[in-house]
């Protein structure tokens, strides 16, 4: 499989926490290299921009209400299959449900606050990841 890259976010709940040093080392130790990493406190209008495949859903509000409680750190990961890979390792969405071993598994107990965020699909990795990021700011080959 060639070289792929994805878009992760520490959510609130994650930062808040002292998770940081934490899920980074997980997917560094994986085997993935960090190509752009920063940490922000997304506006409302951001945040909408960041899920608004969801907007008009019941859990719309509170999803950017906590997005926006305090700074996220936001990152993007390259390696060998990096969407589906990323995903395995966060887990499914309920933090009571993801298995023992991956992120939300180990740290979460939750739906809605679940610790991290990774692209689902390719075609989102950009568009999510521009909320936070120029291309340029995303360095090169090392
Ligand atoms: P994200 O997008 O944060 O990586 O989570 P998932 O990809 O695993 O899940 P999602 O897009 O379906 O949901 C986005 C975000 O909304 C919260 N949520 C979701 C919630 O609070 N209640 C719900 O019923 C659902 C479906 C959790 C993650």
């Amino acid at each position: 499989m060639a070289k792929e890259q994805t878009f992760i976010m520490i959510k609130p709940d994650g930062v808040r926490r002292g998770l940081v040093g934490e899920i980074i080392a997980r997917f560094e130790r994986k085997g993935f290299r960090i190509k752009a990493l920063k940490m922000k406190w997304l506006t409302r209008e951001e945040a909408e921009r960041l899920y608004a495949e969801h907007k008009g859903k019941p859990f719309f509000e509170d999803l950017v209400r906590f997005v926006t409680s305090g700074p996220v750190v936001a990152m993007i990961i390259e390696g060998d299959s990096a969407v589906k890979v990323a995903r395995l390792m966060i887990g499914p969405t309920d933090g009571r449900e993801a298995p023992p071993g991956t992120i939300r598994g180990d740290y979460a107990l939750s739906k809605g606050e679940n610790v991290i965020h990774a692209s689902d699909s390719p075609e989102k990795v950009w568009r999510e990841a521009s909320v936070f990021f120029s291309k340029e700011e995303v360095v090169g080959d090392y």
